[in-house]
């Protein structure tokens, strides 16, 4: 068919899909969901909305006011045209007098051309530039009904969303997996208005109040005078603030830990951090802490990993999720919630639930899920969909409300007022991705990028000329409460609740429930750190906070550091660890984990087999041979050239290959040296990163000799088998567990 016909077909579609939502309902009417009022003239139809208001899914015919032909996607026709649908002859060329002559002033089309490019690229965000998104679906349990009347908590209802994961400190071209905590917002088009989920991968933050925000990040940024170093806390800018903040320290170790260096977006946990206030039909409240719990499990790199991924593929992160979804392994959350009763002084067992920087240990309160997010589908255009879309804390449907917390509060300001210039005015909201599913009737007019045409006379209230259209909402029609919580009589200050003063007791507990390996893996990030700052008085300052932490983490660093621990200036803490908060001990699925298989020309029986059983078991294989193309019938994805093993979770070995022509020369090598390397020097890399990355390894065949040689046969994690499957099942037990920690020195303990 001609490419017109099919995009007349998906016009059609994407048209009557929109009508019914948007057909216009009259006020009153039965089944209408608009309230009877006493409007001073009597009612009449409403205006149609705004024709923009279409889904991202179902772009409403642009123009439909102005008799124009509707649009079901930017591209339309066969032929290339100017911005004005003109059709164009030639965009290769300038117009010139002559073929060696000047450009002329009039080549109209060469102004458009190059004028749009030149403004292409438009402003970062001024933090969590460096993101990717997705589209996926949730689907409630209905397990929060009793809580809140939001619709899209009522059991099976499905909602659509879009997801942007993101690092805080790096620019938009930044590495993927640097240490940093990482952004987790959701933005659910539910039926009753957006609601944005702007949460992170760690529960506390750095600051108490909105108000310091500015400095926490212009002391975690860059240096302004030579803007360097980028996606880094390693610098001196950063520790001046944290050691002198103390707040920031439960922020600071939880960036410390694996935590600041996830596996993937996959494996990441998301939380609200701050406390919000549910209300139910009845109007009951309570408040809540929002959890994402993801199916595959917490999981992080190592710091080793993490920085041979930086400079290897630095889209790491990027690539997986899009490369997960594709592959049909998609990434699966479980939404929770952490629910306490709405008593007076907003506390739960002694915990202040305004203060961002503390948690509520799950043992105290178990998160209870609420729904299931899943998502599949990958943006079509990175830039209309994961780099236009905006959040907003202030995007609540009815039943979820906000509290006091006045990290919150200020939020609630800032989301708004950074699209006025990131996205250049106040009409973000009608950017397809940032539309709201839900009809939308507002009297906001004009500005910046109007995409709607108006209809009506009237965008006021009352009127009378547009026959009082819109109307407001009660409570029968489901109108947003903003829940009538009583503010105490106090004097107006600039100062904090008493409990915000205690900045240590909670990063003591975080340092308590981490396993021996998570402490040693905290120590050695401190260590790398601090020493990388140059400031002597700046180590010495946090070397204190880590006394008022705990001892034995402090004296660890000042090891590492060459300089005197110093003693607690406070009594240390008395706190219960929360297990819930380490990530080792326990077992995960190993969905969408990737398995490198080093191969040769021979055994393709068992690696056949091998491939067949990794698939099966919803893992991707990736081959890994002396050159590209095929080895067989298989195709290789791998070369040892382009392999590095950051990129794999595990490695079966089928072959034990010699040195390629294309190797470097090993060690062994050398003159004097014992003789030629047995093994290709990059397989023995590759075993070798393997193994001090604590993953599992597996060899069958003349595989094992590739064990033999690198000295690794017979330690923890290390698989010999007769045949490749049984490798491999071993090899998979060993990946339930995410890595394999005995291999681990834990000098902490
Ligand atoms: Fe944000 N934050 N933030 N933040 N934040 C932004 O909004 C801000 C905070 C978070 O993928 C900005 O559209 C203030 C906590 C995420 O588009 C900006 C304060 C949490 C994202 C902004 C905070 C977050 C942002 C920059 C202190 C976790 C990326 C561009 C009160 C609960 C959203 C933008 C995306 C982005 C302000 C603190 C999460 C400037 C003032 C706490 C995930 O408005």
């Amino acid at each position: 068919r001609k490419p017109t016909e099919v995009i007349k077909d998906v016009v059609e579609t994407a048209a009557s899909k929109v009508t019914d939502a948007l057909t216009p309902k009259v006020p009153g009417a039965p089944g209408s969901g608009t309230p009877t009022v006493e409007e001073p003239t009597a009612p009449r139809d409403p205006l149609p909305p705004k024709s923009e208001q279409g889904t991202p899914d179902t772009r409403l015919p642009t123009g439909s006011e102005t008799g124009a032909p509707p649009t079901a996607n930017a591209q339309q026709g066969a032929y290339l045209t100017t911005s004005q649908g003109a059709r164009l002859r030639d965009t290769d060329h300038s117009l010139k007098a002559g073929p060696r002559g000047p450009v002329l002033m009039q080549d109209h089309h060469f102004r458009e051309k190059i004028m749009h490019f030149d403004h292409e690229r438009i402003p970062e965000r001024v933090v969590h530039a460096r993101g990717a998104g997705a589209h996926g679906m949730f689907t409630a349990y209905g397990t929060a009904e009793a809580v809140t009347r939001a619709g899209f908590l009522k059991k099976g209802k499905e909602t659509p969303v879009f997801v942007r994961f993101s690092t805080v400190l790096g620019s938009r071209g930044s590495a993927d997996t640097v240490r940093d905590t990482r952004g987790f917002a959701t933005k659910f088009y539910t039926d009753e208005g957006t609601f944005d989920l702007v949460g992170n991968n760690m529960p506390v933050f750095f600051i108490q109040d909105a108000i310091k925000f500015p400095d926490i990040i212009h002391a975690a940024k860059w240096h302004p005078d030579r803007e360097i170093p980028q996606a880094q806390s390693a610098h001196d800018t950063f520790w001046d603030f944290v050691s002198l903040h103390t707040e920031a320290q439960h922020h600071a170790i939880w960036n410390m830990s694996d935590r600041g260096i996830p596996r993937s977006y996959r494996h990441m946990e998301g939380f609200g951090v701050h406390t919000f206030r549910l209300v139910n039909n009845a109007g009951e409240t309570v408040l809540v802490k929002f959890h994402w719990k993801p199916k595959l499990g917490v999981h992080s790199l190592t710091w080793e990993e993490a920085q041979i991924t930086n400079g290897v593929d630095p889209d790491f992160h990027r690539r997986d999720l899009y490369d997960a979804i594709e592959a049909g392994a998609f990434p699966e959350w479980e939404l929770g919630l952490q629910i306490f009763p709405d008593t007076p002084d907003e506390t739960f067992a002694g915990i202040d639930l305004l203060d961002p920087t503390k948690i509520v240990p799950e043992e105290l309160a178990p998160v209870q899920p609420v729904g299931r997010l899943v998502l599949n589908r990958t943006p079509t255009n990175f830039f209309a969909e994961s780099e236009q879309v905006a959040f907003h804390l202030g995007n609540l449907p009815p039943g979820i409300d906000v509290t006091n917390d006045p990290l919150l509060q200020g939020r609630l300001f800032s989301y708004l007022d950074t699209q006025l210039t990131r996205l250049a005015g106040p009409n973000f909201s009608q950017i397809p991705i940032n539309r709201p599913h839900a009809p939308v009737n507002d009297m906001l007019r004009d500005g910046f990028h109007q995409h709607a045409v108006h209809g009506g006379v009237a965008p006021y209230r009352p009127n009378s000329l547009d026959g009082g259209n819109p109307f407001t909402a009660g409570d029968a029609e489901n109108a947003f409460l903003d829940v009538p919580v009583v503010v105490a009589e106090a004097p107006k200050i600039r100062e904090n609740p008493v409990s915000f003063d205690d900045h240590f007791s909670q990063t003591r507990l975080f340092w308590l429930s981490m396993s021996p390996v998570e402490q040693e893996h905290i120590i050695r990030a401190y260590t790398f750190e601090l020493g990388k700052c140059y400031e002597q008085a700046i180590k010495e300052r946090q070397l204190q906070c880590l006394a008022n932490i705990d001892p034995v983490l402090c004296a660890q660093v000042a090891t590492g550091l060459g300089l005197p621990a110093p003693e607690p200036t406070r009594p240390l803490a008395d706190v219960a660890p929360s297990p819930a908060l380490s990530q080792v001990g326990q077992e995960w699925p190993a969905d969408g984990r990737i398995v490198g298989i080093v191969v040769g020309e021979d055994g393709l029986d068992d690696v056949r087999s091998v491939r067949t059983a990794i698939f099966g078991a919803g893992m991707v294989p990736l081959l890994i041979a002396p050159h590209g193309g095929m080895v067989g019938d298989l195709p290789v994805q791998r070369t040892f050239a382009t392999a590095r093993s950051v990129e794999f979770d595990a490695l079966l070995l089928a072959t034990a290959p010699p040195p390629a022509p294309d190797a470097l020369p090993a060690r062994d090598d050398k003159a004097g040296a014992p003789g030629p390397a047995a093994l290709d020097p990059r397989v023995t890399l590759l075993i070798d990163e393997c193994w001090r990355h604590a993953k599992a390894i597996g060899a069958w065949g003349t595989g094992t000799a590739a064990l033999a040689s690198t000295g690794v046969a017979g330690t923890p994690g290390v698989v010999s088998a007769d045949s490749g499957t049984a490798a491999l099942t071993e090899v998979q037990q060993l990946m339930a567990t995410h890595r394999v920690w005995q291999r681990f020195p834990t000098a902490a303990a």
